[in-house]
């Protein structure tokens, strides 16, 4: 593996003005015709490298003259032109096998449609270029295709031309007049049915929307649609952006690694982020779509007006998109709900990267293979960051900032430096510190304690600060730590005054405080409180840390209870559950779990948030879920996934016992035929009968059992649907085992036509915890629904066995304790030739081997050293198992 550094950047030896592309597309070969206007920027190289991979060059000429073999030298990375001229026109024509592309990169064939992905660096998989993001060229792009095969031919930007050819081909001319780099370069050949709409922007300009899908996938394009319209108006209202084409487009295809992708004026989504009605979706992957349309369609500024200088720069555009799309749908539907959503992702999925040997700052210094940097520290670390700038700065400075950067900056790439440059200009604020936040990887961990000084009236808060060493970096220095808080009495929320604040400057709303932990240790001291308070810390999460404070489960029942801050209300309950769960696990270690009741703590605080009526539904569901096992596990310094499941499962049992009645007038209130609406008060709604649904099929009674069974026939939407079914799969019930797998069929039967329902089916399957999942999951790649090719089956089946059941994949079979381990690095060998990113993506569980005991972490280890002596393994692959095992 070759290693790519930050501080080995150089622009540029030449730009490309101007780049014309012919795409000749015909069935098993297409041909790609070049030609690049080349400017030298600087002083003449002797030689011009372009890149380019699994290209076959059949022609080549600079100015019209065709090249001799002395003149230039093709290896399987690229072109190298000897003594290139000042300024020239390079034509290249290539042939490439879109058909035979099973990496999803470059130009391939999903099903029947050609599309694109040239994120990161797949452009290099088409023609000869200077694939990095700094070389912004104006695109014309002519494709061509048999006429009845490919009746839709797209490509960035407007369409200037367009007709018929011999031989039963046609072809359409696109023109991009933004100058974008070629990771934004798409286009897409194939039979394709659209939905259309307009939208008028605020300086009174229509704009032409359209998504194109499958004929059969027309009646689930609603959604996207109105959710990209919602995208446009809050851009435009909240940071004054505009659209700046004629037209804007959405493709759907159902081979995709990833989510979506950015490209100018021409977005390609995998299916499950576009398609969306109520029988076929839940009410979660109806927020997902909303969330990807308007994160891609943000991406238009952050990201393709303003992109990125070089890959390490990629939280520029990820971290400010993914902050910009959490505020839009927090907008949208209920914040404090998001925000919980949010910060539950972050917690279990980025800390454990964070904690792990892939860890990197969310600005990275060196990689080896950029697709591995599409990662939860990149994307939501560095949404984090850009949320503790906008609350630094305050909305107006922080609207002052973002509108500075994106005059500023228009039309060029750049660096997370000159973002953090327009927060400072605009804010007159010193962000020097702050910037650490930048290139230091790892979570810190905030220890919090505290006096009350009865007789001086003075309550002090120290706040300690430490950050794990990371493989890039030992020793860390302070971080800027913005700690939100506030004071909880008897009576309620305290009056703050900080002993250094004078009486004229307090705030408005004088019980909250911004507490800014600069130094490794600060204390923090409060005049004129009037008892012992119990703090909230952290308020809505306002840093990316883990806090510690020693709660006693009579705060962390205040603090559920009467914080005025939802997020905190919910963070107590987790902790609470965390406390409880935790009880159990040592109950576990000593056998004596079966006797094991839990403290009644947490039963009598869920008590009373059920009874309290002004609770947001939604709220109430999250604040009575127990903490997931990974995040149990995040918190253990060596884990244990089987006393973690056990003891979850008890807690969780107890309380669906102690509170059955509720949860049953929850369940039979509910109108199964009541209609659908994808909205949030209804989301809500459905989220707490579902949750209540599922405590109660923990040890169901018949009744319940009934109330399960009748959810299930009667459901019209797929959110009731599907929850009814996994209630009823993950019960280990008799009679509730026989009644699911005759579910399980019916469910099938009935939705086999729809692929994104099946994926459901599938995920489920491999998710539920019931022991012999290995089999079942075996059993599923068999099964016809199974597609080994496509991303979203492989996510489906393998992706969840191995992260979201971690009982059975890290118990493997009755008598192969490392079966799971071993059939994960089966199925990652099978797969690496094929989709090395999507192979590399799968190693993540084997990854965290360290922090398992004894034989299961050697198990795992054994599993990726087996990985590492696989000759030929990709570079991909290969970055991962080779960090993993140092
Ligand atoms: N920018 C793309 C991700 C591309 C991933 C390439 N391996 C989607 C997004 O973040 O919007
Ligand atoms: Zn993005």
């Amino acid at each position: 593996g070759k290693t790519v550094y930050l501080k080995d950047y150089a622009p540029p030896s030449y730009i490309i003005e101007k780049t014309e592309l012919d795409v000749d597309i015909y069935k098993g070969e297409t041909f790609v015709l070049a030609r690049l206007q080349f400017q030298c920027l600087d002083e003449r190289p002797q030689a011009l490298t372009l890149d380019g991979e699994a290209l076959e060059l059949l022609d080549i000429a600079i100015d019209g003259k065709a090249l001799d073999s002395t003149q230039y030298r093709c290896d399987h990375r690229g072109l190298t032109l000897h003594n290139p001229p000042e300024r020239f026109v390079l034509t290249t024509r290539v042939r490439i096998l879109p058909e035979q592309n099973t990496s999803l990169e470059g130009l391939y064939r999903s099903r029947t449609i050609y599309c694109t992905q040239c994120e990161a660096e797949g452009f290099r998989k088409i023609t000869y270029y200077l694939d990095r993001p700094d070389v912004m060229s104006d695109f014309i792009t002519r494709v061509s295709a048999d006429k009845n095969e490919c009746p839709i031919l797209l490509s960035n930007g407007n369409k200037i031309d367009g007709g018929d050819l011999d031989g039963g081909r046609h072809f359409a001319t696109w023109h991009d007049p933004h100058k974008k780099p070629c990771y934004l370069f798409a286009l897409v050949a194939g039979d394709l049915a659209k939905v259309e709409d307009r939208f008028r922007t605020a300086s009174g300009r229509e704009v032409t929307l359209q998504i194109f899908v499958e004929e059969k996938d027309l009646d689930k394009c609603d959604h996207a649609m109105s959710s990209l319209k919602n995208a446009m108006r809050w851009d435009e209202q909240v940071y004054g952006r505009e659209y700046d084409l004629d037209i804007f487009m959405i493709v759907a295809v159902d081979d995709f690694n990833m989510g979506a992708m950015e490209n100018k004026g021409l977005n390609i989504f995998n299916t499950s982020c576009v398609l969306a009605k109520p029988e076929t979706t839940t009410d979660a992957g109806f927020q997902r779509v909303e969330g990807v349309v308007a994160h891609e369609y943000f991406h238009n500024w952050s990201g393709n007006r303003v992109t990125c200088r070089d890959w390490f720069q990629l939280s520029l555009k990820e971290g400010f998109t993914v902050f910009r799309d959490a505020e839009f749908s927090a907008d949208m539907g209920s914040r404090t709900v998001k925000r919980v959503e949010d910060v539950a992702v972050l917690r279990t999925l980025q800390f454990a990267e964070d904690a792990g040997p892939m860890a990197h700052p969310i600005r990275p210094a060196s990689y080896m293979e950029i697709s591995n940097f599409y990662t939860l520290t990149i994307y939501e670390k560095g949404a984090e960051v850009v949320r503790m700038l906008a609350n630094l700065l305050g909305p107006a400075d922080f609207r002052k900032a973002t509108d500075l950067y994106f005059e500023r900056h228009d039309g060029q790439a750049v660096t997370t430096e000159e973002f953090v440059q327009a927060m400072e200009d605009a804010s007159g604020r010193d962000l020097t510190q702050f910037k650490r936040w930048y290139n230091q990887a790892g979570t810190p961990r905030l220890s919090v304690t505290d006096e009350y000084d009865q007789e001086q009236r003075r309550y002090s808060l120290t706040i300690r600060q430490s950050t794990p060493a990371t493989p890039e970096c030992a020793e860390k220095l302070a971080f800027h730590i913005p700690v939100a808080m506030g004071l909880l009495g008897e009576a309620g929320e305290l009056a703050l005054k900080l002993a250094d604040e004078s009486l004229d400057d307090l705030p408005e709303d004088n019980t909250h405080r911004v507490l800014e932990l600069t130094e490794t240790e600060q204390t923090f001291v409060f005049t004129d409180i009037p008892e012992k308070p119990v703090p909230s810390l952290l308020r809505g999460f306002s840093a990316p840390v883990k806090l510690d404070y020693q709660y006693s489960r009579a705060d962390l029942a205040t603090l559920a209870l009467h914080d005025s801050d939802g997020f905190n209300r919910y963070e107590a309950c987790q902790k609470l559950a965390l406390a409880t769960i935790q009880d159990a696990m040592l109950a576990y270690q000593q056998d004596t779990l079966a006797e094991f009741v839990p403290d009644s703590t947490l039963v009598q605080v869920y008590r009373l948030l059920l009874e309290d009526n002004s609770l947001d539904q939604a709220m109430l569901a999250l604040m009575l879920n127990l903490p997931s096992e990974a995040y149990i596990a995040e918190e253990q310094e060596v884990i244990d996934p089987v006393a973690i499941h056990f003891a979850r499962r008890q807690v969780a049992a107890y309380v669906g016992s102690e509170l059955a009645e509720l949860f049953r007038l929850r369940v039979s209130a509910y109108d199964p035929t009541r209609e659908y609406r994808a909205q949030s008060d209804d989301i809500a709604l459905r989220s707490m009968k579902n949750a209540a649904l599922g405590y109660l099929m923990l040890l169901p009674t018949a009744e319940d059992l009934h109330l399960c069974l009748n959810q299930l026939a009667r459901a019209n939407n797929m959110t009731d649907e599907m929850a009814a079914l996994t209630a009823l799969v993950c019960c280990e019930d008799n009679t509730a085992q026989e009644q699911a797998r005759d579910a399980l069929t019916a469910f099938y039967q009935k939705w086999q036509d729809e692929p994104l329902v099946v994926n459901q089916w599938l995920a489920l399957q491999a998710r539920n915890p019931i022991p012999g999942a290995l089999e079942r999951v075996q059993a599923l790649l068999q099964h016809p629904a199974y597609d080994g090719n496509n991303p979203n089956k492989i996510r489906s089946v393998i992706s969840v066995f191995c992260n979201n059941n971690p009982l059975n994949f890290h118990t493997g079979t009755a008598d192969e304790p490392d079966a799971g381990y071993r059939f994960l690095a089966e199925q990652i060998l099978q797969l690496d030739s094929k989709n090395p990113q999507i192979a590399a993506r799968l190693i993540t569980p084997l990854t965290r081997w360290r922090r398992y005991t004894g034989d299961r972490g050697q198990a795992m280890r054994l599993q990726l050293q087996r990985l590492a002596d696989q000759p030929g393994l990709s570079p991909d692959s290969y970055e991962i198992v080779s960090k993993s095992l140092n």
